[in-house]
């Protein structure tokens, strides 16, 4: 009970607290503009049906449920196809993995800030309960969540997630064909999707976790970032006097915003149409025309390639043009071509630190943005299992190192994004939501488009709708 060391390197500026308060009611004029209100006007009700965790919504049926380390998971989902009359298993179990956040100042009082924010604090225990109307649109149904607590009890987070149909305004599918003489055909579909989400509040940052899904078959999986910046004192209150590295950008009087990355990691489990599932890469090549008989000189084709164990699966994204499709090798559609699932990318990220900086070793998972590996039950954290102070020996990036074979397999897709944040000022005191995404979306699943035939929606009249029927 004795104080043994203690340092104190400097002392320095406070940053000013004035204007840094986010909170409507200590706001003064003068004010921004007042932005409309709206109301989703359901009149038949939601269109989807909750039993239990069991998500039932147009032709997508899935479960739901709330993990204390990732939030939310999304199991068993599959979707209806109305011409083989059964629905069709896509993803067996897909969540967030791990978040990895290093701060890229190497002082002694900052240097440690690497965080590994599923493994070291925990999406759902961190879940906010979610504020109606504000979080959620008026026609969301909310569900609570449970975890157990360091000695066991319960703990309830009471609206952890919301469900709600999407009317964003966007269109579904469309065509307007004027090619035939005296005559215009005009068909469009509005867009309607399903969202799940959760709000991970981690210290500073909020991180709002969106799975989306479309009747088209797309699922679409986003996180937006809002939050508060971590910032650092500084005695520079103008960027004309810096005469250091600070490692970061000035955002008012003696406020340093810190340099920053995040890297989220999802671990998709897909079995598209079963279990046996495979990994091609379709390289968009780019081929000389010599014939003397086209006018043309290029043209681009695609050479697929199967990857058949974990090292050909490693892709940084940005480096070669690829679609990337998850296949089943043994279902083939009637022209012939292996049902599969595309993965459409989202940001793609690539860690700037050293290989040997110790963060990046615990993060090395961080290093390819798309991982392919053989189903294995242990191998559900990209960061490891145990992630405080780990040293990188329980990583995707070790794992992969024993070269597995991945074709016909139960395999998994992990999927890299991020973003390297140099911090601005309207970051302060409250950032904006910047969101990042991918999108799994059917190639080859369906025999056509399996929106063609969509009822679409009734009418709802609103009296101060101005369109003209
Ligand atoms: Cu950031």
């Amino acid at each position: 009970m004795k104080i043994v060391e203690y340092s104190d390197t400097f002392k320095i500026a406070v940053p000013k607290a004035e204007g840094t308060d986010y909170r409507f009611s200590k706001q003064n004029p003068p004010f921004g503009p007042r932005i409309n209100g709206a109301a989703i006007m359901q009149t038949n009700g939601p269109g989807f049906e909750i039993d239990g965790h069991t998500i039932r919504w147009v032709n997508w049926v899935f479960h739901l449920a709330f993990d204390v380390r990732v939030g939310p998971i999304i199991s068993l989902a599959s979707i209806y196809d109305p011409e083989k009359h059964t629905y069709r298993s896509v993803l067996y179990r897909g969540h967030i993995s791990e978040l990895f956040v290093p701060y890229m100042d190497p002082t002694e009082e900052y240097y440690y800030k690497t965080f590994f924010d599923c493994g070291e604090f925990g999406f759902g225990q961190n879940a906010a309960s979610l504020v109606p109307l504000a979080d959620c649109p008026n026609n969301a149904v909310f569900m609570d969540g449970y975890y157990a607590a360091h000695d066991g009890s319960a703990v309830k987070v009471a609206n952890a997630f919301c469900i709600f149909e999407r009317h964003a305004g966007d269109i579904m599918w469309r065509h307007t064909e004027l090619g035939i003489p005296n005559r215009v055909i005009n068909e469009a579909r509005p867009e309607v999707s399903l969202v799940v989400r959760m709000v991970a509040t981690i210290g500073n940052y909020d991180h709002i976790i969106d799975w989306e899904f479309k009747p088209s078959g797309s699922i679409k999986a986003q996180v937006g970032l809002s939050g508060i910046l971590e910032v650092k004192s500084t005695t520079f209150t103008n960027v004309d006097q810096i005469n250091e590295e600070v490692y970061g950008t000035l955002l008012g009087d003696n406020t340093i915003g810190l340099n920053h990355d995040h890297f989220l990691t999802y671990r998709l489990d897909l079995d598209i149409d079963g279990a046996a599932n495979s990994f091609v890469k379709q390289n968009l090549v780019t081929k000389h025309v010599n014939d003397n008989v086209s006018p043309r000189k290029s043209y681009w084709t695609v050479v697929s390639e199967t990857a058949k164990t974990e090292s050909e699966a490693k892709i940084r994204l940005g480096t070669t043009p690829s679609e990337l499709v998850i296949v089943n090798p043994n279902k083939k559609t009637k022209p012939g071509n292996h049902h599969g699932y595309r993965l459409i990318p989202g940001a793609a990220t690539h860690p700037l630190l050293l290989e040997d900086d110790y963060p990046q070793i615990r993060g090395a998972f961080s290093k390819y943005n798309v991982w392919v590996t053989p189903y294995n039950k242990s191998e559900i954290w990209a960061g490891g299992k145990y992630v405080d102070q780990s040293q990188g020996q329980d990583t995707l990036a070790v794992w992969t190192l024993r070269d597995r074979k991945i074709e016909n397999e139960d395999i998994v897709l992990w999927h890299v994004l991020g973003y390297h944040h140099s911090p601005c000022q309207e970051d302060f005191p409250v950032m904006p939501t910047l969101s990042a995404g991918f999108e799994l979306r059917p190639a080859n699943f369906f025999e056509s488009n399996p929106v063609l035939k969509v009822l679409p929606p009734k009418p709802v009249r609103w009296p101060n709708c101005t369109a003209k029927p």
